[in-house]
C-alpha cells in the first residue's frame, strides 16, 4: 500500500505553522495555547478519519480505527509537542504519517483483523516540565499519573501538568494504561548524522540510550565584585564553571562511551558587579552502555560534591529523569528492516541517541522505531529538515509494517 505523499507533506506544513518559528521552525511546547491549537486541529482529523477518540488522564490522544476482530489494536504515534526553536518533524512526522496510514486506508477501503490506534503523546519534550517522554511513560506506568500530574513548570510552579491540562482541555477520564496495544511503531526523524552519511534510506531502529537527567542548585555568598577579596569569596558561579569543564571534558575522553550536556545553566542574582550567590545548572547524560551512564552520573557527582566542599559552598540536587536503556522487539525491528527492503529502499539497523515514546511504550508491548534521515543530522533546531522523498518512503515503510501487523483483511 503506497499513502497519499502531497496530503502528508500539506498536513506537515499545515502543523508547522502552529507555532512556527522563525522561517521553517516550530515552537509548540507542551501544555501550551499552540499545543492546544495542535491537538485540537488533530482530534478533527482523527474524527475525520472515522476513528474513535479518546484522551486519557494524562492528555494523551487516542484515535481507534475498528478492525474486524475485537483485540488489542497494532498502535502507531508519537508527539505534537515540541522544544524551543525546534523543527517541524520531530514528532509531528509520527503522528501526521500515522494520520496518513489511516485515511489511505480508508481512501483504498482496507479492512484490518485488528483495529488500528493512532496516538499523540503528551510533552515528550520534557524542556517544561519533567519528566520527558510524559504521555507515554505514564501510559506504561499509571501509578505515576498522580505524581506526575502535580509536576511544576520549571520557570513558574503555579502551574502544574494537571492544571495546564485542564486549562488546555485535555485532562482525559480515559484510565491511563487502560487500553491493551498489540503493538507500537513509531516514526520518527533521526535526529542524527548516520543516514545520511551513509546514504541509506530507512533506520530499523534496534534500540534508545539510557537518559539521565539531574539538576544542581550550587549556592555561595553574594558579594561585592570589586570590595571583595578573592580569599573571601563564596562564587557560585565560578564553582559552577569549574564542574561544567569537568562534564565536558568527561565525553570528550578518547575512551568516553556517554554523552554529557549542560543545556541550561543561570545565576542569582545575575547582576555584572555581584559575585554569584547561586547557580543552577542541568546535567543530561546518556549512553547506549548501561553501566557507563551509571558510572558517568557517580564520577559527575563526585566532582561536584568535591569542588563544592573545597571552595565551602553548598548544594542542592533533584534527579529529574533515570531511564536505562531500551531494546526493542527485535521481531517489529525484523518487520521494519524486511518492510523496508520490500519496496525497495536500503535499511540500517541502528541505535538511537534521542529520547522517544517508543522506549516506554516498549515496556507494556512489542515496540520498534523506523528512522528516516535528518539532513546535516541537525534537529531540536528551526533548521531541521528532511526530503520529501525521505518523508514518504518513512510513511510508507510504516504504512505496510502495521498493514502486516494487523492482517490485512
Ligand atoms: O531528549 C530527548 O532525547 C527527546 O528529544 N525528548
Ligand atoms: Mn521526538
Ligand atoms: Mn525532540
Amino acid at each position: 500500500m503506497n499513502i497519499n505523499r502531497q496530503r502528508l507533506l500539506d498536513n506537515l506544513q499545515r502543523y508547522g505553522q502552529i507555532g512556527q518559528a522563525q522561517e521553517t521552525g516550530v515552537e509548540r511546547i507542551a501544555l501550551s495555547e499552540e499545543d492546544k491549537t495542535a491537538r485540537d486541529l488533530l482530534k478533527q482529523q482523527m474524527l475525520e478519519a472515522g476513528l474513535v477518540v479518546s484522551i486519557d488522564q494524562i492528555g494523551n490522544m487516542i484515535g481507534i480505527r475498528q478492525g474486524e476482530r475485537d483485540v488489542p489494536p497494532v498502535a502507531m504515534g508519537s508527539h505534537l509537542d515540541t522544544v524551543y526553536q525546534g523543527g517541524r518533524y520531530d514528532g509531528a512526522l509520527g503522528v501526521l504519517a500515522g494520520l496518513e496510514v489511516i485515511q489511505s486506508l480508508n481512501d483504498q477501503n482496507i479492512s484490518t483483523e485488528k483495529p488500528i490506534a493512532l496516538i499523540n503523546f503528551t510533552n515528550e519534550e520534557g524542556v517544561r516540565f519533567a519528566p520527558d517522554m510524559m504521555g507515554s511513560h505514564v501510559l506504561a506506568h499509571p501509578e505515576l499519573l498522580e505524581e506526575i500530574l502535580e509536576s511544576p513548570a520549571y520557570d513558574n510552579p503555579e502551574h502544574t501538568v494537571g492544571n495546564q491540562l485542564e486549562a488546555i482541555g485535555y485532562k482525559g477520564d480515559m484510565p491511563c494504561g487502560s487500553l491493551k496495544l498489540d503493538s507500537f511503531l513509531e516514526l520518527h526523524i533521526e535526529q542524527g548524522p548516520t543516514l545520511e552519511l551513509e546514504k541509506t534510506d530507512i533506520g530499523a531502529v534496534e534500540m534508545v540510550q539510557g537518559i539521565y537527567w539531574t539538576r544542581y542548585m550550587i549556592h555561595g555568598q553574594a558579594n561585592h565584585a570589586g570590595t571583595t577579596p578573592i580569599r573571601y569569596r563564596k562564587d557560585a558561579g565560578y564553582a559552577a564553571s569549574e564542574v561544567m569543564h569537568y562534564i565536558g571534558d568527561y565525553a570528550r575522553r578518547a575512551d568516553s562511551k556517554v554523552l554529557t550536556t549542560v543545556g541550561t545553566i543561570s545565576f542569582e542574582p545575575n547582576a555584572i558587579n555581584i559575585v554569584p550567590e547561586r547557580a543552577h545548572f542541568t546535567l543530561d547524560l546518556r549512553s547506549v552502555d548501561y553501566e557507563a551512564l551509571k558510572q558517568g552520573q557517580t564520577d559527575i557527582d563526585q566532582k561536584i560534591n568535591a569542588v563544592v566542599l573545597e571552595a565551602g559552598l553548598s548544594l542542592e540536587r533533584e534527579e529529574m529523569v533515570r531511564f536505562a536503556p531500551v531494546h526493542f522487539d527485535p521481531s517489529i525491528v525484523k518487520l521494519v528492516a524486511d518492510g523496508a527492503k520490500d519496496l525497495g529502499l536500503s535499511v540500517k539497523q541502528m541505535p538511537s541517541g534521542a529520547g522517544h515514546d517508543a522506549q516506554m511504550v516498549a515496556a507494556v508491548c512489542p515496540a520498534a522505531m523506523i528512522f528516516v534521515p535528518s539532513v546535516a543530522g541537525i534537529s531540536h533546531n528551526v533548521k531541521e529538515y528532511t526530503q520529501p522523498d525521505d518523508l514518504e518512503n518513512g510513511a510508507n515503510v510504516l504504512a505496510n509494517a502495521i498493514l502486516s501487523r494487523t492482517g490485512r483483511l
